[in-house]
């Protein structure tokens, strides 16, 4: 069942993830096949979809989870009867079967069956998105982060990740984040394209940091911008729910329940089921994390690519 889920990856085929360029833009070949951003080009969105969009790391997952309550009117036991990737399907994620008999058809394809609302995960930049996203005025929640914390939440989710390049120090990946080689390309482009689409009424534009330091006030935001109210108390639940221990406690929003659970696995248990040289995907949730990853000079070389990237923009990071 949740080989439908648009979550679940299975290794590429061969054990070594082929990284291709669509559009300037890397992208691993077995997930986000070119066949998929080809058909994405005209694929149809409908007015009430929400869409979480991020550069992988930003705070997707948390997000998706609020969208999530939110158009369930804080209603989650029924957010609770389902995982949060069969939920929140990942749309230019194709799905591979691991028992080779099995034919999974690509997400978005599996997405047009889905009732309205649906919500729907992306980490494609804007330039790449279905260009009907945008003509039907769907509503996009876009959550950026300090390029800092993502580098480093970015580097550990790739860790043991058959489904990205693997690097073999820290060091090799700082670097190739801060060429813009990394999977989805710069994450200043991805960035700028949707800072620029702030003020338009279906997009809203939010912060992890922000979010960290006032989730209420982030829930309610959302609310708002889906065109929900509510009481205090449903206020407080959905915010309970999202909270990062709850989150990592609960094997429907916890990813690493699906991520790499293998067909039949009986009991869940994030602890058991997570392979050697993996991490935890909900790893530390923290701003500053980055603080004991970051070598001074990388700290530096950081911040002048953060000043010369987003000069003028107006987006700024606390970090
Ligand atoms: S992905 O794979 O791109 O969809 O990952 P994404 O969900 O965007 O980002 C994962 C990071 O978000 C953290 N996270 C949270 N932080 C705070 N509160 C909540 N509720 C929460 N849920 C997820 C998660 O721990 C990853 O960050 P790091 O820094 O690695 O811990």
């Amino acid at each position: 069942m949740f080989l439908q889920s648009g979550g679940f990856r299975p290794p590429a085929p061969n054990g070594k993830v082929k990284i291709y360029e669509c559009e300037g833009v890397p992208l691993a070949e077995h997930c986000m096949q070119p066949s998929t951003m080809e058909a994405l080009k005209t694929w149809q969105a409908r007015q009430d979809d929400v869409f979480v969009v991020t550069y992988p790391k930003a705070g997707t997952t948390w997000t998706q989870e609020i969208v999530s309550a939110v158009i369930r009117k804080g209603d989650l036991e029924q957010v609770n009867k389902t995982h949060t990737y069969l939920r929140n399907p990942f749309l230019e994620a194709t799905i591979f079967s691991s028992t080779k008999d099995i034919d999974v058809p690509p997400t978005h394809e599996i997405i047009d069956k889905m009732k309205s609302p649906r919500t729907i995960k992306s980490h494609l930049p804007g330039h790449l998105l279905p260009p009907d996203v945008m003509e039907k005025k769907s509503r996009i929640v876009y959550v950026a982060r300090n390029p800092k914390d993502l580098a480093v939440s970015y580097y550990y989710f790739s860790m043991g990740n058959p489904t990205l390049p693997q690097y073999d120090t820290w060091n090799d990946f700082f670097d190739d984040f801060c060429a813009g080689k990394t999977v989805y390309g710069p994450w200043w482009n991805h960035y700028l394209y949707y800072w620029k689409l702030r003020h338009e009424p279906n997009v809203l534009f939010l912060k992890f940091e922000n979010m960290k330091k006032d989730l209420k006030g982030t829930v309610e935001r959302i609310g708002h911008f889906l065109e929900y109210t509510f009481s205090d108390d449903v206020l407080d639940r959905i915010v309970s729910h999202c909270t990062f221990e709850n989150m990592k406690a609960n094997p429907m929003t916890n990813p690493d329940t699906l991520r790499f659970m293998k067909t039949n696995v009986e009991s869940i248990d994030n602890n058991n089921i997570i392979p050697k040289d993996s991490h935890p995907f909900m790893r530390k949730g923290k701003v500053g994390d980055w603080k004991s990853h970051f070598t001074v000079s990388q700290n530096e070389a950081m911040d002048a690519l953060i000043r010369e990237k987003l000069a003028g923009s107006g987006l700024v990071f606390e970090c």
